[in-house]
Order: structure tokens, then sequence, then C-alpha cells
């Protein structure tokens, strides 16, 4: 067969048959474009190619085809004379099944503390790495009983990202982001099984993942005061090596506002989610309710606390250098925390001089900015609040529609079709977070409002993140035909291992190219993605990037099999 046209750019791994089906030919070469069934060798369907369409950042020129009507189930390849045969594909149910239950065994791929036997972690099996059962109290974070020097046991959690720190800030996002996946799909997740230790429980196998780092973050409160310190970090990044290499000595540091009211957010919500599971897991949904009660009043005396790593530098031995997830405005932070303790505890007192500022556009989740995730969680829980939220219910509500809506105007001007990358700004430093979470926001308006435009504009937005982009690549490593085979990821480089751990999101194009290393093709911000090892700013792995794809993954399976 033909060699596969890299012009031709799809979701490489598939399409639901009833749902919305697209791939772009790159260029001006070509007319027409036919599907063809690999297994017959039939032609299903011919068609031409859509109007001419032009990046705003190369200007290179795009067309669409679109088999769309096609919904026959099979294996195809789309032939465009001239240019080329696309790279095979599947038209099937459950298409993103194992994309789903992959990326979410990324995370079990994450654990610190723990070894990764080959009947769970293949040929990625590894040994147990930064055991964390003697962690420094940074001179930054000494308090009563903790004097500088003294350790604490503070194992278990995911490693953040290419490297083996763990953050509190960017394990609020993550972990609120995989709870509301699981509160929004329950039923879904009941029987979704990734093969991991505790699968046999009966406990869903996201939720023990999640109670992986769950209880990692309990230990990161200090039993003095109800404060969170800020991460659990060696002084200087390790070494491109595996986990069990590591010898580096870690830290807990600084505790402060923004960390706590993250914390405190994702244990209120966590209380929530397992209380289901009291029988399972007696007295863990309390432990959460206590731990954020302690937090929330920690941070009602402490309001203004920042993380200033310089200035802490500045100030205490050892400096530490690591990711400094410096985030310089809480406001979004105390909205997220007061929104889940309010709906679990239903004490209105939360919400004493919260306003939700809905008279600003919704921002889009990051690590930096989690407002929204407050508003999700009030939609989806809205039959529980009483009659006085409704008034908060209605703008936010239309937040999330008027998001949505803004996002969808002038799709069909895009090169892809696609609602990521129609600004520059979402070229970010993880840009494929931002594909993810807008993925989710327009989720939210589908499930408000019924209405498919946003579903299929979430599912393009799935299939930008698999194929259908400037660059060609399918950034979720081990799936597609062209695949991310070197990104930022210590154990991915050190094992020794040609393909990377699998399930795990590549960053995605960043015109910002911090890391300046080579292997950029150029700077147009849509094609600013370098599969090269060194490039942490467009191709490392993060869980706050890995969770929201889950949700826009394992949401479109739960959606579409209705
Ligand atoms: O590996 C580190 C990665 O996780 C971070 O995102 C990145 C930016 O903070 O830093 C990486 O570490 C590099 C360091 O900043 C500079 N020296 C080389 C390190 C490995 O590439
Ligand atoms: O995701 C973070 C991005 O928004 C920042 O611009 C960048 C530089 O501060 O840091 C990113 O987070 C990294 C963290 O600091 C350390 N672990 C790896 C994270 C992903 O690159």
């Amino acid at each position: 067969m033909q060699k596969p046209s890299e012009n031709i750019r799809l979701n490489q791994v598939g399409f639901y048959p009833n749902a919305v089906k697209n791939a772009f030919v790159v260029g001006m070469e070509g007319q027409e474009f036919s599907l063809r069934d690999v297994k017959t060798n039939q032609v299903v369907l011919k068609g031409k190619l859509g109007p001419i369409l032009t990046s705003p950042y190369s200007g290179k020129k795009s067309r669409v085809a679109d088999f769309s009507s096609v919904q026959k189930v099979g294996k195809f390849v789309l032939e465009v004379p001239s240019v080329g045969v696309s790279y095979p594909f599947e038209i099937k149910s459950e298409i993103h099944k194992n994309v789903t239950t992959s990326a979410i065994r990324g995370f079990y791929y994450q654990r610190a503390s723990v070894a990764l036997p080959e009947k769970f972690a293949g040929k990625w099996a590894r040994p147990a790495g930064h055991p964390d059962d003697n962690v420094l109290i940074h001179p930054s974070a000494v308090s009563e009983g903790r004097p500088e020097g003294s350790a604490i046991s503070s194992p278990r959690g995911w490693y953040d990202a290419g490297d083996y720190n763990k953050y509190i800030v960017n394990s609020g996002v993550t972990m609120g982001t995989l709870l509301s996946v699981y509160e929004d799909f329950p039923v879904y997740f009941k029987n979704l099984k990734t093969n991991i230790p505790e699968s046999q429980n009966a406990v869903p196998d996201l939720l023990d993942e999640v109670l992986w780092n769950l209880r990692w973050m309990l230990t990161m409160q200090d039993p003095a005061d109800g404060g969170v310190y800020h991460k659990l970090t060696n002084p200087r990044f390790d070494g491109m090596i595996m986990p069990d290499a590591c010898k580096n000595p870690r830290y807990v540091v600084q505790k402060n506002t923004i960390a706590t009211l993250d914390f405190v957010a994702v244990m209120a919500q966590a209380s929530r989610v397992f209380k289901a599971f009291e029988k399972q897991l007696p007295g863990l949904s309390d432990s959460c309710k206590v731990a954020a009660t302690r937090g929330w009043n920690w941070a009602q005396k402490n309001p203004s606390i920042l993380y200033k790593q310089n200035e802490m530098n500045a100030k205490f031995d050892p400096d530490v250098v690591t990711g400094g997830y410096e985030d310089k405005d809480g406001s979004d932070e105390r909205i997220w925390a007061a929104a889940e303790m309010y709906v679990t505890t239903k004490n209105e007192d939360y919400l004493k001089n919260i306003s939700f500022e809905t008279d600003k556009p919704m921002p889009l989740p990051s690590w930096s900015q989690v407002k929204a995730l407050a508003y999700y969680t009030m939609i989806r829980h809205e039959k529980q609040l009483g009659p006085v939220d409704q008034q908060y219910l209605r703008s936010i509500k239309k937040s999330v529609t008027d998001f949505s809506d803004d996002l969808l105007k002038d799709m069909e001007q895009q090169p892809y079709h696609t609602v990521m990358g129609k600004t520059a700004k979402d070229f970010a430093w993880g840009s494929s977070a931002v594909a993810s979470n807008q993925g989710i926001a327009l989720i939210q308006a589908y499930k408000l409002t019924k209405d498919k435009k946003y579903l299929d504009a979430a599912l393009g937005n799935l299939d930008y993140i698999l194929g259908r982009n400037a660059t060609g690549y399918s950034f979720l490593t081990g799936f597609g035909s062209k695949q991310v085979m070197h990104p930022h990821h210590r154990p991915s480089i050190a094992d020794g291992i040609v393909e990377p751990v699998p399930g795990l999101l590549s960053g995605g194009p960043n015109p910002g190219q911090q890391d300046k290393c080579e292997g950029y093709p150029n700077k147009f911000a849509d094609e600013s993605f370098a599969d090269v090892d060194c490039s942490y700013a467009s191709n490392e792995i993060a869980i706050n990037w890995n969770a929201p794809f889950v949700y826009l993954a394992a949401a479109m399976e739960a959606l579409s099999s209705k």
C-alpha cells in the first residue's frame, strides 16, 4: 500500500458511526476525495473538498473532506488524488474506549513510592522510587512540633509531570477535574476497569486512582494548624534517571493560602464523592471533611500568604528551584473552595462574601485559574441546592453557555474547523490541556442545553488532540499513526524502552519555546511543537493536562453510548 500522506490530518484513532467525521487536506493539491473500506477495497463514498481555509498563524491553506454520511463500521482510508492516502482509521462505537482507559492508566504510571509490577505496567514495569517516608521540614515550613530538619512521612501521590516532584496547587485542578468527571458520569465509571492493583475491589478504578493522590494530599496538611504545604520537592530537579535511582533529599516547603484553598476544594469534593463508599472506605469521607474544614479555617485566618520562590530562597536554605506554581491571585481558589464546601455541607456561611463574578467572562480552568470548577459544581448539584441559589445559578449557567457560544463563533472559518486554536493564546504551555478544557466547557453547555452543536465541537477538540491539527501529531502517547515518541518524561527517557510510557498527554504547540530546544519546525503558534525530549515547553506531560483529557474522552464515550 501507498505510504500515507502527512498532509491529510484527522483523528488517527477514529470516529463514532453517527458522529461528524472530518479530515483536512493541507495545501492546494487535489479537488476530490474518496473513502475506501480497507477490508473490501470498495470505495464507500466520493466527495469534493470544501472551501479554502487559511491558518491565521502560518498562512497555510487547508480544505475539509467531510465523510460524516458514512456510518458503516470498519477500517478505512481517505484518498485524495495527487495528495495521497490518509493513515488508516476505524469507524465504530466505543472508538475512544482504549484512549480513555489508557489516559486513566497514565496516572497509574505516575505513582510515586510504589513498584509498578509487570502485571499492571507491562514492559514499563519499574521498581519503587521516592518512598517519601523521610521528608524534611524546609526552614520555610517550620511550625509547632515540626522544627527545621525534622522529618515527616508523605508517601504516595503522582509525580507532577516529566519531573518527580509533587505540587499541591497542580494536584488541586487535577483532582477537581477527575472527581468532576466521576460526578458527571458515575454510571460510566461504575464498571470501567483499567487493570490497576485495585481493579478487583468494590470501588471504581478511577476513584482508586484518585485515592492514590488523595492519601498523599492528606499528609500535606500541617496537623498543628490546618495549613497546607506548597509542595514536596527536591531542592533541584532530579537527573534524567529512573525513580529508584533518585537519592536526593526531599522537603515540604512553605504553607500558603492558595495551596490550602486548592486542598480545601479537593477534600470537600472528595468527601462528597467518597460518602457513597463508606462501606469500602470507612471514615474516609469524614476525614476529608475534617481536613477541608481545618484548611478553610486556616485560610480564613491567613487570607493572603503567597508562595514566592525567590523571596523564600533569599531567606532560607537550601534554595528550591523546582516548579514554582506561583499564583498571584487567590480569588478564584477562594470561590472554588467555598463552592465545594457549600455543596458538601449545605452551610450557606461558606458563600458569605463570595461573588461568583459572573459579570466577567468565564475563564478556562488551568492550574492557576479554578473559578470555572466552582461553576461546574454549582450546576452539577443544582437539584440539591435551596431556592436562594437560583439567582446565582441562572448567571452561572449563562456564563458557561456564553463562553461556549464564543468558542463556537467562526469555527467553520478555522483551518481545522476546531474551536481550539481560534486565538493565539490557546497555544500556551500545555495547549493540549486548553483544547481539553474547552471540550469540558462545551460538554457542560451541552448538558445544560442538550444542543448537539456543543457536543460536536467538543468532539472536534478530541479529534484535534488525536491528529486533526497543524502539527500532524496525535498528542496522546501510544495512540495514532504519527505518535509522540520522545516526551520530556524522565521514565520514558531513562527506561531504555523505545516506546514512551503510554496514555500521557504531551503539552502540545507552544510558540514560547522557553526550552530553547532544537527541533521546532518554526515559530508559528499552531506548529510550534518539537517531539524531542529536551522540549519541556512543548513536549512534557503533566497530570493537569491528562486530567481534562480523561474528562473529554470519557465524556464522549459516556455520551455517545446513548
Ligand atoms: O524537567 C524539568 C521540567 O519538569 C520543567 O517543566 C522545566 C521547567 O521548569 O524544567 C525542567 O528541568 C530543566 C531545568 O529547568 C533546566 N535544566 C535542565 C532541566 C531538564 O531539562
Ligand atoms: O504548566 C506550567 C506552565 O503553565 C508554566 O508556564 C511553566 C513554567 O513555570 O510551568 C509549568 O508547570 C511545570 C511545573 O512548573 C513543574 N513540573 C512540570 C510542569 C509542566 O511543564
